[in-house]
């Protein structure tokens, strides 16, 4: 509950508002994944993915390792606009994003450091079957590891609390 006071000429009248807060009808999903191989997917693969997705996964394996990511299959909404999928060489925010992508078979991305970053969006309407991807990690030849170890309470903690909407209702 809220207070509101609204005043015309010196008189003030007090309202009691019913405030409701709901989760903002976003879809958060991702994750970070730190073994040396593993599988990604849409959310809800292979039925279709929901709308307004936003799904981050970080790759991160051990240092000195390179990371081989692998789409095996991707059908998007058309067009790359909407819904897409973007692939970062690192972590999120601070690396160059690879590519964008909305289709494909075996379409196959080589990180340049023991990171990557794969980042799905679907917009409010319209979605597809999605998709599913591997990868896995093999020794380089040189050291990889130049980004420090992320930390994984804050990652969680970006995952598991939602954006809340508040409105009010009644007064
Ligand atoms: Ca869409």
């Amino acid at each position: 509950f809220v207070n509101r006071q609204i005043c015309v000429n010196h008189i003030c009248i007090t309202f009691v508002c019913l405030l409701v807060c709901f989760s903002a009808r976003k879809y958060l999903c991702g994750g970070l994944l730190s073994r040396s191989s593993g599988t990604i997917q849409s959310p809800l693969y292979p039925s279709n993915y929901p709308d307004n997705a936003n799904c981050l996964w970080e790759i991160q394996v051990m240092n000195n390792f390179r990371i081989a990511l692998t789409f095996r299959t991707i059908h998007l909404q058309g067009g790359c606009q909407n819904d897409y999928i973007e692939i970062y060489d690192g972590p999120p925010n601070t690396s160059p994003l690879l590519q964008r992508i909305c289709s494909g078979y075996n379409v196959a991305y080589t990180s340049s450091s023991n990171l990557m970053t794969i980042r799905f969006h679907s917009d409010s309407r319209y979605s597809n079957r999605g998709f599913y991807a591997e990868y896995h990690s093999f020794p380089a030849d040189q050291n990889t590891s130049k980004f420090p170890s992320l930390n994984n309470v804050f990652f969680a903690k970006r995952l598991l609390y939602p954006d809340f909407i508040c409105q009010i209702i009644i007064c």
